[in-house]
């Protein structure tokens, strides 16, 4: 089954919509993987963000994202790396679809709540960086019968 890097960002924690979040991805259908609380160092952040290093915008993308800790999650199910970007809506929340993550909370590209990886290549990169295999928890979710035929 496919698998996502999810991380809830530090303007929303700080905001308080960490539950708000995790409940979206619940309620769809998706199995919560693995999951951990913690601040990036900048080490990882460039390692994460290392296919923006040289953009104008990369010093202060690193800059917010180790300003505060983040929720990093990953999540398995049934095209879940294209999925949840939709539900988490395009990069400029200007431009995202009322309903979607950003639309819903977010206003400024640089404070836009949620990173969500773009293909399950960048998903298995991105995993690597924050957690090790055996983090990753076998389990089976009880419902799942009802949420895929
Ligand atoms: P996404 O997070 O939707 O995958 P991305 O990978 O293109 O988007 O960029 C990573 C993050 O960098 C994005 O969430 C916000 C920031 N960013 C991207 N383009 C930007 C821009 N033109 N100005 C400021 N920040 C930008
Ligand atoms: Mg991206």
């Amino acid at each position: 089954m496919e698998r996502t890097y999810l991380m809830i960002k530090p303007d929303a924690v700080q905001r308080g919509l960490i539950g708000e979040i995790v409940s979206r991805f619940e309620k769809k259908g998706f199995k919560l993987v693995a999951m951990k609380f913690l601040r990036l160092t900048k080490e990882m952040a460039e390692k994460h963000y290392a296919e923006h290093v040289g953009k104008p915008f990369f010093a202060g993308l690193v800059e917010y994202i180790i300003s505060g800790p983040v929720v990093a999650m990953c999540w398995e199910g049934k095209d879940v790396v294209a999925v949840s970007r939709e539900m988490m809506g395009a990069t400029n929340p200007a431009k995202a679809a009322p309903g979607t993550i950003r639309g819903t909370f977010a206003v400024d590209i640089g404070r836009n709540v949620i990173h969500g990886s773009d293909s399950p290549e960048s998903a298995e990169r991105e995993l690597a960086i924050y957690f090790d295999s055996c983090e990753f928890v076998e389990w089976d979710r009880s419902v799942q019968a009802w949420i895929v035929e």
